[in-house]
């Protein structure tokens, strides 16, 4: 603690203002408005001035799971009766926006327990399953993860092999999961595997299951402060009860990527506004030849060049928001923008790194971290080019994955 407090005192103030150069704000309802500011005051309270700390030792402040619990981060558009949000697909896109405009890892906590926990329990769960979890989740008390990548299986999960056999009063699951966020301090894991007869399964597994368990993945340069891990099962005996009823294939998990998917256009726009933010500020500031760099053109072109980019995500989001609040959104839709998003994030953080000079390196600003962020956003959910993919079956029709 005393460490973080250094660390603290040593950060700049977040000063951070979002652009809204089409008066997006005005497409936002009141209640919008309050969402974004009460999550961008967290931030700047709770993530802001320690982050850097937290990244550079790579360690994850299993703390802030129980304030993100208190300030309606996890599952805001599950019903408030299980815990959640109650609230619409463009607040959920704002809480996403803020926490990753904060860090890209702090994000995946809150989208994984939101999208990829809850989301499947309450969707495909039992009463019972939701009453059970839901609250719990919702609440920080718990922390979840979601199992579906395997050391051989990434983008291609229906080739999966982590199994389950019926043994009459329970299940036996066996396999291992990589890549999992959440994992090495998660209380239970959403698991997707295979039953004999080679159909995909949700099935809810507990710490503390004998044979369960969930070595940490170390050495990341990327989302240091987000914990990442395995999932391995060894002869698991789960309970039949833990199964999800509600669907099975692999159009379940797919279901809960594109809500996740969704949350993750919206927040790589807060990584991208972020590093504007800083490159506008520094460039105003820092002299050279006399002058601020600001007044040279190719700075300005850089600049320009951001706030355009970072516009048309705006609106994207906004239009794709009110489409998921329709219930119309399709997976081709969410794929253009996570994919679209997420890439001019990266070139604005590059772009930004420039304009910082040998700072943007440092720890002083938050540039380099959100760069090599935005190096795992861009292969989790579904690689760049599986998006680009997706894109290409629903324009032709041909599916060319394989
Ligand atoms: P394909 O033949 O296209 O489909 C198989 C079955 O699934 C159905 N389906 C969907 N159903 C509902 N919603 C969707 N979005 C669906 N997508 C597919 C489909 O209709 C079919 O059903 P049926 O009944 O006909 O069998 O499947 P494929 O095997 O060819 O794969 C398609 C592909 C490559 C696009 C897909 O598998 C894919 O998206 N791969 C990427 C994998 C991925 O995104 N993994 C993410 C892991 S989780 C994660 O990264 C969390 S990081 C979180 C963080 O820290 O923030
Ligand atoms: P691969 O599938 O091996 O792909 C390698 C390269 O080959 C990519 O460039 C890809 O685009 C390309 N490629 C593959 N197939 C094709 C094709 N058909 N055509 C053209 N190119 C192709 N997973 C979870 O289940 N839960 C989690 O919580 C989770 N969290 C993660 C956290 C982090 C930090 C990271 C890095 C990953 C996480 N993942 C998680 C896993 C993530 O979803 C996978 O890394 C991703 O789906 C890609 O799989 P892969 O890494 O095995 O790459």
């Amino acid at each position: 603690m005393a460490q973080e407090q250094k660390a603290a005192k040593s950060m700049k103030q977040d000063v951070f203002e979002h652009p809204d150069f089409y008066a997006i704000d005005s497409l936002l309802t009141e209640e919008h408005k309050l969402i974004r500011s009460s999550i961008r005051d967290f931030v700047k309270k709770e993530i802001s001035p320690y982050i850097e700390d937290w990244a550079q030792r790579a360690h994850f402040p299993y703390e802030i799971v129980k304030k993100f619990g208190d300030i309606g981060a996890f599952g805001p558009t599950i019903p408030t009766e299980y815990g959640g949000g109650g609230l619409d697909y463009i607040s959920y896109g704002l809480i996403m926006q803020e926490i990753e405009r904060g860090d890209s890892g702090m994000r995946s906590t809150a989208s994984v327990q939101g999208s990829l926990v809850m989301y499947p329990i309450y969707k495909f769960g039992s009463e019972e399953q939701r009453k059970k979890y839901l609250p719990k989740l919702g609440s920080g008390e718990w922390l979840g993860c979601f199992g579906l990548t395997e050391p051989d299986h990434g983008s291609n999960p229906s080739g999966m092999v982590t199994n389950f056999k019926d043994m009459g009063d329970h299940y036996l699951l066996n396999g291992a999961k990589m890549w999992i966020s959440n994992s090495p301090k998660a209380d239970v894991a959403v698991v997707w595997a295979k039953n004999e007869e080679g159909r995909i399964h949700g099935l809810i597994v507990e710490r503390g299951m004998e044979g369960f368990s969930t070595p940490e993945t170390h050495g990341k340069w990327s989302l240091r402060a987000s914990t990442t891990g395995e999932l391995v099962f060894d002869n698991v005996k789960v309970p039949k009860e833990n199964l999800l009823p509600g669907k099975s294939g692999l159009g379940a998990p797919m279901m809960c990527l594109d809500s996740a998917r969704y949350g993750i256009a919206w927040g790589a726009v807060g990584a991208a506004m972020d590093c504007y933010d800083s490159a506008r500020r520094y460039a105003l500031e820092r002299i050279q030849f006399g002058k601020p760099i600001a007044s040279f053109q190719l700075v300005q072109k850089k600049l320009a060049e951001m706030l355009t980019e970072i516009t048309k995500a705006q609106l994207l989001n906004w239009r794709l928001g009110t489409l998921m609040n329709e219930g119309k959104a399709t997976t081709a839709q969410i794929s253009l923008a996570k994919r679209n998003n997420i890439e001019i994030a990266l070139e604005i953080a590059r772009e930004a790194r420039q304009i910082h000079g040998g700072m943007g390196i440092t720890g002083e600003y938050p540039i380099m971290r959100h760069m090599a962020n935005l190096e795992s956003v861009v292969t989790y959910e579904g690689t760049h080019d599986i998006h680009l993919l997706i894109l290409g079956k629903e324009i032709t029709g041909i599916q060319a994955f394989v």
